[in-house]
Order: C-alpha cells, then structure tokens, then sequence
C-alpha cells in the first residue's frame, strides 16, 4: 500500500491488482484497467435461491466498491459443496468456457473457498479464483487510512494468506528471500511462511499496544462516569452520517462499502443535560470474513464496552430484516451479544418505509441523518433508554461541599433538590458505580 495522499481515485491506479495484497506482505503492481470478473453462487441443500441472488447482488456491489465490474454471473444448486472444487469438475469447465467467452479475468466465489479448492480452480480456469473473503479484504486494504487500521486489515489478509501459500508461488517468492534470508535447506515456500509468521507476530504485538493504550482511555472515560453508546450497524446503513449529524465530528461519509474503518468518539449532549461518549464504527456485512471480525477485536472493544448500542438500519434498503440479523450474529460473534440495543431505522427521507419498520419494533425510531428528521427523538430515545439503566437515589450533601453537588449534577440525573437544615437534599438518578462513589452522602436508594 502506498502513502498516497491523493483521493481515492487516484491511488486506486496506483494499487496492487486486485485480489493483490497490499502491506509489506505484497507489492504494487501498476493498474489502470477494470478487472473483468465472473461471479458464482451456489445454492445448497435446505438453502434458497433468491437468497443465493441477493449474496450475489451485494458481492456485485462489493466487487464495484473494490475497482472491478462482474461481466457474467452464474449459478448453481447442489446438495452439498464438492471437496475440491466446491462446484464440481463438470460446472467448472463450463464456468472456464464462460470465463474464457466473456473474456474474464478473475473468478469469484460468493462462498468461502478452501485453500484446496482455491489451488484446483485457478488450475481449472487458468486464471484467479478469489472468493467473498478475499474481495471483502481488498476492500479493507483499500480504505485503511489510520497506522492501526493498516495493521489489522494486514493482520487479517496474512491470516487469509498463510494457509493459501502453497498456491500463491510468483510473486510473494520474487520479493522474498534475498541473499541471506533462507536458511540451510530451506525452500522458498518454507522462507516466505516464516517471513509471514514473522510480520504476524510484529503485529500482534503492534495491536496489543494500540489495545492497552485505548483501554486506558476507555477507563478514564468510564470514570469519568458518563454513559458510552456506540454507533453500530451494516455498512453504508449511515452511522457516520448519524455521528456527524449529532455532533460535529466530521467523519468521512460516502456511497461506498466499509468507508469507515477506525472507530472516531464525541461527546454527545442529551436532551435531558447528561453528556455520553458516542463513538462510530466499522460496518458489517454478512459473512463478515472472520479474520477481519479478529484483527479487528481492538478497535470493536468499544462496542463490548459500550451501555448502549444504537443500532443504525438502512431502512430504505434491500433487506432490512436481514442487515439486523447478520449485525446482530457479529454482535454474538465478539461478545457485545448482551449489550442493550436501540433501533434506528434510518434513510427515512423521502421513503416511508423506516416509519413503518420502527412502528413494528418496541422502542425503535425513523429518521433521516441527512435531513436531521427523527433526530430529536432519538436523542430522547437515548436518554431514556440510558436513564432506565439506572437507579433513583436520595442524597443529603452539606452545603459547604459545592464540589460534591457538582459531582453529582455531571454524574447523574438531578429530579429535585431542595435546602434543608442537614444540608442539599437531592434526588439524582444514577447508576451504580455512581451511587458508590457518592455512597458517603446517599441516604436512601429507592427506584
Ligand atoms: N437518503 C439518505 N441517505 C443517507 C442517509 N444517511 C446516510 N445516507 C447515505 O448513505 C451512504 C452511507 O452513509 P455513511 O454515513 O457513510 O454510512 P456508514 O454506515 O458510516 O457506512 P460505512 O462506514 O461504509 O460502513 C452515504 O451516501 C450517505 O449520504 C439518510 O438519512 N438518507
Ligand atoms: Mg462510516
């Protein structure tokens, strides 16, 4: 990957082919041309075909997002994947006389393909076959901006790779191994796992820094005690665009797959006077690659930490039901499948179909982060949803200490306060770790 700073456009003819990786682990290759590509989805037993159709429609879309246009699409139904070539040898000769029709350059699998099954059909084809991991990880390398979001997507694409490697031969083996890197014995393949396991190692260790560090943070913040809600949801479901219309925070949005790959936080002031922490963060898909879901436990932390999901949907889109279903499978996949959860249904401008989405779920709301229509509930929304999360207590603080009132009034909610002889009487919803640091002064709690 380069260190270009022009847009996108610019550096993507600057990039590595594609299905190419980036990073240290691979090279530039000079590309100005659009990949020709045909695209394959089986339907397996006990599965449905129109699901098959719209896996394909969205690898279409991935496949656009990642620099390549889909010239031919096929499709098939079997009971069960064929161990060494998924499809069978019969589909795929047809599927390279297709390739060769259509004058392809690439095939790709709507399926995770093994690294047997990889090797045997780009045998078959004559030409690459990738699948929905690779495509999904080429994306990844391309929109990594930040040193740690490069770090994990290269993390990732050497997991993907190092079991691959014995088909992989060329390139990687060309860059590899100067005089001196191979040791008595060694083959090239030996030398360029060890180069691999290597540079995998390195970041590992890079990541479990970056990691410590934002757990620091995200430790100051809690005791900071205010409320930290993350903005999650499938990509281009408009979380960046919903963070920067709540505050300031200027993050990159766009009409592209996985734009936003680093986690960006800002203080949020609510409705009801609290101040929470809300963060922006990577969008998922469904079959998210699972050394993706990996590289990236750091930067999801927030998400597992966080005491309020705001679930953002694309309520305008395909398969709403669907997005919800496959975040919520991530959800479970990292470990934030307890955290509460608040639905918005979002796009809602111009559409009507969000307003309907929300009235059928309990507590969800519509807006529109473009226009900012919806917004206001929303914001109460979280509030209350925060505030139900927490307790009612009564405390008697002396006069003489402001700074304990003060505490109080940023830590929680105060409903009433009144002066009394023993001092400010005050009821203040807050939450527990609240109510024992303030445990001195509380003399009853009640809900
Ligand atoms: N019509 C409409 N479009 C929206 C709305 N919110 C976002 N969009 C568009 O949807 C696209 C994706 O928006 P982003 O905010 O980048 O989406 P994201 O969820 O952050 O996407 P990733 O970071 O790529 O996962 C952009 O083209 C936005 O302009 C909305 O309320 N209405
Ligand atoms: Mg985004």
């Amino acid at each position: 990957m380069g260190e270009h700073e022009e847009p996108v456009e610019d550096v993507r003819s600057h990039r590595g082919g594609f299905g190419e990786f980036g990073g240290e682990t691979g090279g530039l290759i000079e590309r100005t041309f659009r990949e020709r590509i045909v695209t394959v989805g089986v339907t397996l037993d006990g599965e449905r075909t129109d699901v098959t159709e719209a896996g394909l429609d969205e690898l279409g879309l991935l496949v656009d997002t990642a620099g390549a246009d889909v010239v031919a699409r096929v499709m098939q139904r079997r009971d069960a994947p064929d161990p060494g070539t998924f499809i069978g040898r019969g589909k795929a000769d047809e599927v390279r006389r297709l390739a060769d029709e259509v004058d392809a350059d690439t095939v790709v699998f709507d399926h995770e393909l093994s690294p047997a099954q990889q090797f045997n059909l780009e045998k078959i084809f004559k030409r690459t076959a990738l699948d929905r991991t690779a495509v999904i990880l080429d994306i990844f390398a391309q929109n990594a901006s930040s040193l740690e979001g490069k770090a994990q997507v290269e993390l990732a694409q050497i997991q993907y790779r190092l079991p691959r490697l014995r088909g992989s031969g060329g390139k990687l083996s060309q860059q590899a191994g100067g005089i001196g890197t191979r040791g008595p014995g060694e083959t090239q393949l030996e030398v360029d796992r060890r180069r691999l396991l290597r540079r995998r190692d390195k970041l590992v260790e890079q990541l479990r820094r970056v990691q410590s560090t934002r757990r620091t943070q995200s430790k100051r913040r809690r005791r900071s005690s205010n409320n930290s809600v993350a903005i999650v949801g499938y990509t281009n479901a408009g979380k960046s665009t919903l963070l920067n219309r709540l505050t300031d925070a200027g993050v990159l949005t766009e009409d592209r797959l996985f734009a936003t790959l680093d986690a960006t936080t800002r203080r949020l002031a609510l409705p009801g006077g609290e101040t929470v922490y809300a963060t922006d963060t990577v969008g998922f898909v469904r079959r998210l690659p699972h050394q993706l879901v990996e590289a990236f436990r750091s930067t999801l932390d927030v998400v597992i930490d966080a005491d309020l999901l705001v679930h953002v949907v694309d309520g305008a889109g395909p398969d709403p039901l669907g997005d919800i279903d496959a975040v919520r499978l991530v959800l479970r996949e990292i470990g934030a499948g307890t955290v509460p959860e608040l639905l918005v249904f979002n796009k809602a401008d111009g559409n009507e179909e969000p307003a309907r989405l929300a009235a059928r779920h309990v507590g969800a709301v519509a807006v529109s982060a473009r226009t900012g229509e919806g917004v206001d509930a929303l914001l109460l929304a979280i509030g209350d949803r925060l505030r139900a999360m927490t307790t009612v207590t009564e405390l008697l603080v002396p006069f003489a200490r402001g700074d304990v009132m003060a505490q109080v009034h940023r830590e929680g909610q105060v409903l009433v306060e009144s002066a009394t002889e023993g001092g400010m009487r005050m009821r203040a919803r807050l939450d527990d770790e609240s109510a024992a640091r303030l445990s001195e002064w509380v003399v009853e709690a009640a809900s």
